[in-house]
């Protein structure tokens, strides 16, 4: 009897010790790119301080690099800012945080396979690199598809007097990984709130959390910013007006910053959307942007900090112009009155986050305000947390028209939520991954990032694997312009939702600009919408050689075709198709590519993931959402556009 309980506890313990190993090797996409085999082996030489971010870089170079011995050295006359020079024994900075992004640089080429003759030096090409939560305080999130916030308020514990008291282990260890990771791939500063804020987040209830978070993510380099309710003093109940020019308003902001600076001394600064899309702002008082902007920078100059204002602005000043000339007529003629702590932060293009625009031109005609490119990390338009696209070669695309010298930061609209795996799509993951990767360095190729991406995230360097997903990732945000607006169509989803299509789509009761009939103007001559020298001018507010480039039907180039023109159904193409057999073909390679993902993903990957399986089943399964998505676009589209061209629809 005894020896059979000995060997069914010997049997019990194996059966255990077995599925912890399981367990362990197991993902479910909660390490993100993270997912490193530990060594310990590592000797890291030069450490003279105690310095919370040089404490972390020394664990991540012991646990993790496979070298036996790195040197690190501090030089503050290098002048390296946040950078580093790397080979594969020595990090040398003038910072601590360009310590700890070479000790994640010198782990990632390891993970990839590259440090053989390792020698370069490393610099950020903007200094505010930065996550935009669009994260409200019940824990929802505008546009956000990876479950709730990370920001768990109701965990973070203040006693009787406002002071912190406790933190849940299990939220301290998940910002902590968020940290980690942002660190990872260079993001400094996150904006924790949403654009259409709550001025219940300028409460000292709220800033003494705000506080926790700030001290957890220090070490890892990231500043925390906060967006604002432009009417937060009035909603309040402190003062009767908002008006940036009232005194008691200036004060109030003034004491606000001081409060803020006092616990959180390198607080970067406020993310402001005012007079947009319902939002409070200077205009409600006959105020300029300009004046709205520089009574914030000016409570927040004394300390450092800085106001991002947003250019998001429509339906106001120039109500019924072009939505897309909005920004620059607002905007053009205050370029030069704001002070210099006022960054204006723009969209990529001068819509809404589409899955292809032209790039916005404020660009090119804002001269002495600095500017903070804004791109959109969450697929809004892109098939949110469902479809499979990685944006990097869509924000590739936007770099070859907007250098990244002319601008001081870069913002990403994150992606991020409590699920498990933090994205929801395990490939929403990448563009998280390469929207750090881009922000530090833009001239990284997509295909780089993505491979980066894919080895370190799945833990397989095969080719067999690598090659054909990375192709994938590759064409997928090309795939999805075909299936959903190709040819230059734009925002003709579903109100609200922005999911799926809805071409015939108008409501009289809301602006004319929220309307995709409005977008695509189709009729029985021909679809499009005539932005062109005879049309809105849209394209006057590009410079030469692109207002003239895309003001020629001829010579517009055919992935703007439709958002600059109004072309007849049987204008011919460069492919020497009519644009109506055009349309149709490019619908039809949109979902042919989803169908060839889909086969190859469900008859070729599997081997190559057995430590991740939950990530290719979950990947497996939302292939044949994105499949059916995309028919549903296709075919809604091509027989709503039918019913103007009268033309058979392609096969
Ligand atoms: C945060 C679009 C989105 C809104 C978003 C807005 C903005 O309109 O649909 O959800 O609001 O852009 O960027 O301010």
């Amino acid at each position: 009897m005894k020896k059979y309980l000995i060997l069914s506890l010997a049997f019990a313990f194996a059966l255990t010790t077995k599925a912890q190993i399981f367990l362990q090797k197991t993902s479910d996409g909660s390490m993100l790119w993270l997912n490193k085999q530990c060594y310990n082996t590592c000797l890291v030489k030069g450490m003279t301080d105690k310095d919370a971010t040089l404490s972390i870089a020394k664990d991540e170079l012991t646990k993790y690099y496979k070298g036996k011995e790195v040197s690190i050295r501090i030089d503050p006359l290098l002048n390296l800012g946040e950078g580093y020079m790397l080979t594969d024994s020595s990090i040398i900075a003038s910072s601590s945080i360009g310590i700890l992004y070479g000790a994640y640089d010198l782990l990632r080429l390891q993970e990839t396979g590259n440090l053989s003759h390792l020698s370069k030096t490393e610099k950020p090409a903007v200094n505010l690199r930065i996550l935009n939560h669009w994260d409200n305080l019940d824990g929802s999130i505008e546009r956000g598809y990876a479950g709730k916030s990370i920001w768990k308020w109701d965990e973070i514990i203040l006693d009787k007097t406002g002071e912190f008291k406790n933190i849940s282990k299990d939220l301290r260890n998940r910002l902590i990984t968020y940290a980690r990771s942002n660190a990872s791939i260079g993001i400094n500063g996150a904006v924790l709130n949403n654009v259409n804020a709550s001025p219940q987040m300028m409460t000292s209830e709220y800033l003494h959390k705000v506080k926790v978070i700030a001290d957890i993510f220090r070490p890892y380099g990231i500043r925390v910013y906060l967006s604002i309710n432009f009417a937060s003093p009035m909603a309040l109940g402190y003062t009767k007006t908002a008006d940036p020019l009232d005194m008691k308003v200036q004060l109030w902001w003034k004491k606000k910053a001081k409060e803020i600076y006092a616990s959180i001394p390198d607080f970067g600064g406020f993310l402001v959307k005012a007079n947009s899309e319902g939002q409070p702002g200077p205009g409600d008082y006959h105020r300029s942007h300009a004046d709205g902007a520089n009574m914030l920078a000016d409570a927040l100059k004394p300390f450092g900090g800085i106001v991002m204002w947003r250019s998001f602005v429509y339906g106001a000043n120039h109500k019924g112009e072009d939505r897309v000339k909005q920004a620059v007529s607002e905007f053009k003629y205050q370029d030069g009155k704001f002070r210099d702590n006022v960054i204006l932060q723009s969209k990529n293009g001068p819509l809404d986050f589409q899955p292809r625009e032209p790039y916005a031109p404020i660009f090119d005609n804002i001269h002495q305000t600095p500017q903070i490119a804004e791109l959109q990390i969450t697929q809004e338009y892109l098939g949110q947390s469902k479809h499979l696209v990685y944006l990097a070669p869509m924000w590739k695309e936007f770099f070859r028209f907007v250098s990244p010298d002319k601008l001081k930061g870069i913002a990403g609209v994150s992606n991020i939520g409590d699920n498990a795996n933090w994205c929801g799509h395990p490939f929403s993951q990448a563009n998280w991954y390469a929207f750090g990767r881009l922000a530090w360095n833009p001239s990284i190729s997509s295909e780089e990032i993505a491979h980066e991406w894919l080895i370190q995230t799945y833990e397989c360097k095969d080719e067999r694997f690598t090659k054909p997903v990375e192709m994938m990732m590759l064409t997928s945000r090309e795939a999805c312009v075909n299936y959903m607006m190709p040819l230059g169509l734009h925002h003709i989803f579903k109100f609200d939702h922005h999911y799926g299509p809805e071409p015939d789509g108008f409501k009289a009761e809301y602006p004319l600009e929220w309307c995709p009939v409005y977008y695509h103007q189709a009729d029985s001559n021909g679809i499009g919408f005539n932005r062109s020298s005879d049309g809105t001018d849209a394209v006057g507010q590009y410079p030469e050689p692109y207002r003239s480039l895309y003001d020629n039907l001829a010579t517009c180039p055919e992935e703007y075709l439709l958002w600059f023109h109004h072309v007849p159904w049987n204008y011919r193409m460069k492919s020497g198709s009519t644009l109506w057999e055009e349309l149709c073909m490019r619908y039809n390679m949109g979902v042919s590519m989803v169908e060839t993902y889909r086969d190859y993903w469900h008859t070729s990957t599997k081997e190559y993931m057995k430590d991740h399986i939950t990530e290719w089943e979950m990947t497996d399964s939302l292939l044949n959402v994105q499949l059916a998505s995309a028919k549903e676009w296709r075919d809604v589209c091509l027989k709503y556009f039918q019913t103007f061209s009268k033309m058979n629809i392609d096969e």
